[in-house]
């Protein structure tokens, strides 16, 4: 049992909810190029690179492209994207997600964000939270996707903690993955018929236990 000292959030899925913007984008473009997309499809995309989510999606339409018509047709999609995000207001943070992570700095934990997207700071901005995290990672500061544990890893580094001192909230398989591979523990945020390699599955940070206000010694997540 080692008591946590770090919690690092993934973005999308735990502090807010995004993938309704990028279904829209990745549909329009979809449609575009002469095929449906649909909500279900779009549930393969969630925790992915923007790129590998453009494979993802051409290959729904049995679309080939050329590496150069692919960083054209992935630019299209951000610029609809970012339209959309930066409509967003402090409204849209999920459930408990910001009284977590106050709670966390409260008691003495370090936090950080650990999200493959390049906007993070776009959406941490238009919710005011950006001052919430003492380290962000994100999209632009990685070379390798989630399963792969960088971005976790580089969080924990500028955090100075270990990893076996950090815990990562996740709400996709390949985070989770990634989280376990880094030497983490992971609280899955969803189904745990789909999280079960986490060490603890919710369904919101709304049910995670806040750690004790005056230390985090006694801390239920210590013993997960
Ligand atoms: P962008 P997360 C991920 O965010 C999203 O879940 C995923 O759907 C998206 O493709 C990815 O970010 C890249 O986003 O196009 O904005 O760089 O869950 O890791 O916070
Ligand atoms: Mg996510």
């Amino acid at each position: 049992m080692n008591n946590i000292k770090a919690c690092i959030f993934d973005l999308d899925g735990v502090i807010v909810d995004t993938a309704i913007y990028h279904y829209k984008a990745w549909k329009r473009l979809a449609n575009e190029l002469g095929f449906d997309f649909t909500e279900h499809d779009n549930e393969q995309l969630k925790g992915v690179s923007r790129m590998r989510s453009l494979e993802i999606v051409l290959q729904c339409g049995g679309v080939t492209k050329t590496e150069a018509e692919k960083e054209q047709l992935a630019a299209q999609k951000n610029t609809w994207y970012t339209e959309m995000i930066t409509q967003m207001t402090p409204d849209e943070i999920l459930p408990g997600a910001q009284e977590f992570v106050e709670s966390c700095r409260d008691a003495g934990i370090k936090t950080a964000l650990g999200s493959a997207s390049k906007n993070s700071m776009t959406i941490l901005n238009k919710l005011n939270i950006a001052h919430l995290f003492d380290v962000i990672i994100d999209g632009n500061k990685v070379s390798k996707a989630k399963p792969d544990p960088e971005v976790f890893l580089k969080g924990a580094q500028e955090l100075g903690v270990e990893p076996k001192y950090c815990v990562v909230f996740e709400d996709a398989i390949a985070g989770v993955e990634a989280a376990k591979a880094g030497g983490m523990k992971a609280v899955g945020i969803g189904n745990p018929d789909i999280l079960h390699e986490a060490d603890l599955v919710v369904s919101g940070l709304d049910k995670v236990p806040q750690p004790p206000k005056g230390g985090a010694g006694d801390w239920a997540l210590n013993k997960i």
